[in-house]
């Protein structure tokens, strides 16, 4: 006789689906490489975005806007990221964990591996709240504005850095990383969904700087920008309510300091693409951007 099958335990995402990150620093950065001299200057709403700002957006290649979303959808968010680093949804694998929690990941409990998740990566498909965001009608309508085109999200995360161990994202711009041609207008929608200000890690951004076009990005601390040609240069912060949102083109450069603080600074952040926009190869990207098979020193 044969032993009656045993059912299977539902299916859970365990620790086996959180991934690592590409780079493994633990994000010890000179702090002089995060030095705001100025605020970015902010517009109140999504509705408040007319001729004028789009003007703005082309020359400084940013819009700060104080109160993009509800209060409402950004509970709504904060649940689906919840859930989301919980291991809930047991078919999603984007989770990665901060470089500085690796170790003790396994003996963690629960609450302590929520402020270990770094980033959650391609959640759109499985979380219909955090789709509902991308795909709000406000954010597509000023899109459409800003890019000329109509907007098609090709990437979606949630960065999240914990307290104390939340790792720099060095300086870069986006575009580095993606295959469209400088000449398309890819904006990354960056959502804060916790207080977001200079001592949690927020945003630091070179206006103006997307018009000078590609720059070297080297292998370092990560694929980024050489940290001679960022040290001590004046830049913007961008501190941002819950809600708030920073819209920035593709190729402005900027980065965030590791978060010394005790405050978590969670974001959401979408990329679009005007529909059509002109793709690119790998070669002719790194071709652009550097690589590090290139002779150059940094
Ligand atoms: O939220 C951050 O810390 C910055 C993230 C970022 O710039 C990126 O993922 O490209
Ligand atoms: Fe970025």
């Amino acid at each position: 006789m044969t032993a009656p099958a045993v059912p299977a335990a539902p299916a859970k995402a365990g620790l086996n689906t959180i991934r690592s990150d590409y780079s493994d620093s633990t994000g010890e950065h000179d702090p002089r490489l995060y030095q705001p001299t100025a605020l970015a200057e902010t517009i109140p709403s999504l509705d408040s975005i007319g001729p004028a700002e789009c003007e703005r957006f082309a020359e400084q290649g940013y819009l700060s806007i104080e109160k993009a979303f509800g209060d409402g959808e950004i509970r709504e968010a904060l649940f689906a990221v919840s859930d989301l680093i919980a291991g809930k949804n047991p078919t999603f694998e984007g989770r990665m964990v901060e470089n500085k929690a690796k170790a003790r990941l396994a003996e963690m409990s629960e609450s302590e591996r929520y402020d270990a998740i770094r980033k959650l990566s391609g959640f759109c498909k499985h979380d219909a709240r955090l789709d509902a965001l991308c795909r709000h009608p406000k954010l597509l309508a000023v899109l459409r504005k800003l890019q000329g085109g109509e907007p098609e999200c090709f990437q979606d995360m949630a960065l999240l850095k914990p307290p104390r161990i939340g790792r720099e994202k060095p300086w870069h711009q986006d575009n580095a990383y993606f295959k469209y041609a400088p000449g398309a207008t890819v904006v990354g929608v960056w959502i804060a969904l916790d207080e977001a200000g200079v001592e949690n890690g927020c945003m630091h951004i070179l206006p103006g700087g997307h018009r000078a076009g590609p720059r070297i990005h080297f292998k370092r601390r990560d694929w980024q920008l050489c940290d001679t040609e960022m040290l001590g240069v004046p830049c913007t912060a961008v501190p941002l309510p819950p809600g708030g949102c920073l819209l920035f083109n593709g190729l402005l450069p900027h980065g965030t300091p590791t978060n010394h603080s005790g405050k978590r600074r969670r974001a959401l952040q979408f990329h679009f693409a005007p529909a059509g926009a002109l793709k690119i190869s790998d070669e002719e990207r790194l071709a652009l951007f550097g690589s590090e098979g290139k002779d150059v020193e940094c």
